[in-house]
């Protein structure tokens, strides 16, 4: 298995008192998000355009002074805040995150810093003290969501490249903005008075932050905002939205001063748990956040819980969206999904609240939540493709066995020991379609005989490679480089092994002198590095094409040919002020030192790719923030041909290209390694 690199994201004043702060947060593991504004209105469609929802004045390009003609229409008359709480409580929800405000900037509440809000509509309620009083009568945690991109506050920048100064048309606060000069400081002044109020005010439980893309909003301005937050509410939790060192959709940091308590994978799940990390995965029922009159692209609630399972299996929590109508009511698929999904917690709620991530790596037919009781543990078996035979396999298990009961059924079941594995037996018709589950209650707690981790940066290589082998610390790992299964007699792994030649290397856990896991295994090739170009560059740096244009995923800049070009000594932007709707094709040679297998990290916002003599090593396209992705090459001592592509859509730009030999840490490309 080859182990991503990742940081464990960090937590600016990790204390005892931090992890007091996430035990509620934790112990709920489901909660509610919730989109609802002035686009809600519009319900996707603009002027015929339709497929848009809470991005609308963006994506249907409509001027201020249009969009805030909203305002006289928001009037959601069957708002009912009690029974919104009671569908996210009857679902099996903790806790509701809200928009306070999105990226339109329009205030879901009684803002004192603007009249872009609630309160200048026919509604005229405040909605988030509303909702907050009703979530504190129910029993669930108000928490926020608010943008920290503001496409509607004067000061805020940059402002949209299609509104050209169309924005100056505002009439909202009755400001003359015909010769206004945006302020950004003021900006953020404004957006932290409107959070420290909101915390005063609303108490909420997360502050849930956003668009923390844009190149103005810096950690400089992160970190501080982070700790507003818990000075003003010493107990409040934070998002690492906060701050600026998200790895895109991906959602995780990677950078350990970054400010933030979790991680936010946003539409996706992570492959694997990530242990001492806390997450959360926001994800929408259909294909839009907010509503979208048009979109019936609802998630099953089979596809749901079992996303509900799998989260918690790896130890994260569960924000699920809904995007209420401008009436104020949620729409029918919605609420036939959250019905659903609250018989299942009904019976199975145990399974998933205060659990933490299952011990085993993987499982065949499922997925496992865990939860210590005194000197015991209860392992929560979540059978999703049960077996034939009905017989149960929990593999690698070591614990004695207490008890094993069917949660739909209450009633037990055995459970025996068969060698390294515990067998469970199911019981018939238990459970429903979405998933049986089974709560098996062990000594201790667990000892798992995973099969070892084969933990190596490429399995192609020019140069010996080195590998780990990795298990729990009371197992014995054998292996073989022959294709053979290890066995007792099997060499031992000391703690190094290199790998010289192209080989399978299996690897198995012992313990007692017995084999107690299956074998994981990794074809290691042994690559020949491709040869160097018979040419010899004579002008330092690179040729760089220069593009405009509006683009969703990088085209093929080979064969554009509108264009301009200069020489520039590296992959950098650091020569371009502007950066938005526009493309760069970066083409050189690059002198390489001795004949290896190289790793190229390429970062961008937006899109990316490295090719190496013709070789795609990277693909990191796409609209995204700023994002890495990797790849290798195996390259022999002399000049190769490289390009980078590169576009940027709007907001924040990014572009670096890191590379280095297997086994080596890599670094920026030094200017002298670059000619054309
Ligand atoms: O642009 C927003 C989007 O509208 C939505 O709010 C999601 C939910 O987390 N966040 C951003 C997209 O990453």
């Amino acid at each position: 298995m080859l182990i991503p690199t990742l940081i464990a994201i960090s937590m600016i004043g990790q204390t005892s008192r931090a992890q007091d702060r996430m035990a509620w947060w934790r112990e709920a593991r489901f909660g509610m998000f919730i989109h609802w504004g002035l686009y809600s209105i519009l319900a996707g469609e603009w002027n015929g355009s339709k497929g848009h929802a809470e991005w609308i004045r963006e994506t249907a390009h409509i001027p201020v002074a249009e969009y805030e003609r909203l305002l006289n229409r928001f009037n959601p008359v069957k708002f009912d805040a009690d029974a919104w709480v009671k569908m996210a409580k009857d679902a099996g929800m903790k806790y509701i995150v809200i928009t306070s405000k999105h990226h339109d900037g329009f205030n879901l509440w009684d803002s004192p810093y603007t009249e872009w809000d609630v309160m200048s509509t026919p509604f005229h309620r405040d909605i988030l003290k509303e909702l907050s009083e009703a979530c504190k009568r129910q029993g669930i945690v108000f928490c926020t969501y608010h943008s920290i991109m503001d496409w509607h506050h004067p000061d805020y920048l940059p402002k949209r490249s299609w509104e050209g100064e169309s924005w100056r048309q505002s009439t909202v606060d009755h400001l003359d903005l015909s010769n206004y000069n945006p302020d950004y400081s003021k900006f953020v002044e404004y957006l932290r008075n409107e959070v420290r109020t909101i915390i005063q005010r609303y108490h909420p439980g997360v502050m849930w932050f956003d668009g923390e893309w844009e190149n103005t909003w810096t950690h400089a301005f992160g970190k501080p905002l982070y700790e507003l937050c818990l000075k003003t509410d010493p107990n409040i939790i934070v998002n690492n939205r906060v701050d600026v060192f998200r790895e895109g959709m991906e959602g995780m940091t990677s950078n350990d001063k970054a400010a933030g308590d979790f991680g936010t994978p946003e539409q996706t799940i992570p492959a694997t748990g990530m242990p001492g990390v806390d997450w959360e995965t926001c994800m929408t029922m259909n294909n839009n956040w907010g509503y979208n009159a048009e979109d019936h692209n609802f998630k099953s609630t089979k596809e749901i819980v079992r996303m509900l399972i799998d989260i918690a299996s790896k130890g994260g929590n569960y924000l699920l969206n809904i995007g209420p109508r401008p009436d104020g009511t949620f729409p029918d698929e919605s609420v036939q999904r959250l019905k659903e999904i609250g018989q299942w917690m009904k019976i199975n709620g145990e399974s998933i609240y205060g659990t933490s991530a299952s011990p085993f790596k993987s499982l065949a037919w499922g997925r496992c939540t865990q939860k210590r009781t005194g000197g015991q543990t209860t392992l929560y078996l979540h059978v999703f493709e049960p077996p034939k035979d009905g017989r149960l396999i929990v593999p690698g298990l070591a614990n004695k066995p207490v008890s094993a009961r069917a949660l739909s059924s209450r009633r037990d079941t055995k459970v025996w020991r068969e060698g390294p594995d515990l067998v469970v037996q199911m019981a018939d018709g238990t459970g429903g379609d979405i998933c049986t589950t089974y709560a098996l209650r062990i000594e201790g707690a667990p000892i798992v005989f995973d099969a070892p981790e084969i933990i190596t940066e490429s399995s192609r290589f020019v140069n010996p490679v080195h590998v780990k082998l990795k298990a729990n610390p009371q197992i014995e790992i054998r292996y073989t480089t022959d294709g053979s299964d290890p066995d007792v007699h099997s060499k031992r792994f000391d703690g190094d092994l290199v790998i010289r030649e192209t080989c399978t290397l299996k690897a198995r856990s012992f313990h007692n002198g017995k084999p107690v896991s299956g074998v994981s295994q990794i074809a290691f090739e042994k690559v020949k590095p491709r040869p160097a170009k018979d040419v010899v560059p004579q002008k330092p740096g690179l040729e760089l094409r220069l593009f405009e244009g509006d683009w969703n995923k990088l085209p093929e800049f080979y064969f554009e040919t509108n264009f301009r070009t200069k020489e520039i000594a590296n992959f950098t932007l650091a020569d371009d002020p502007k950066k938005e709707y526009c493309g760069r094709f970066y083409l050189g040679m690059i002198s390489i030192e001795d004949s290896d297998m190289y790793r190229f990290v390429l970062r961008s916002d937006d899109g990316s790719r490295l090719w190496v003599d013709g070789e795609l090593v990277v693909d990191n396209d796409g609209l995204h923030a700023s994002l890495e992705k990797t790849g290798a090459i195996a390259l022999a001592k002399g000049w190769h041909q490289i390009a980078v592509e590169w576009f940027n859509k709007t907001g924040g730009a990014d572009l670096s290209l890191k590379m280095g030999a297997l086994g080596s840490e890599p670094k920026p490309i030094p200017d002298g390694m670059l000619r054309h």
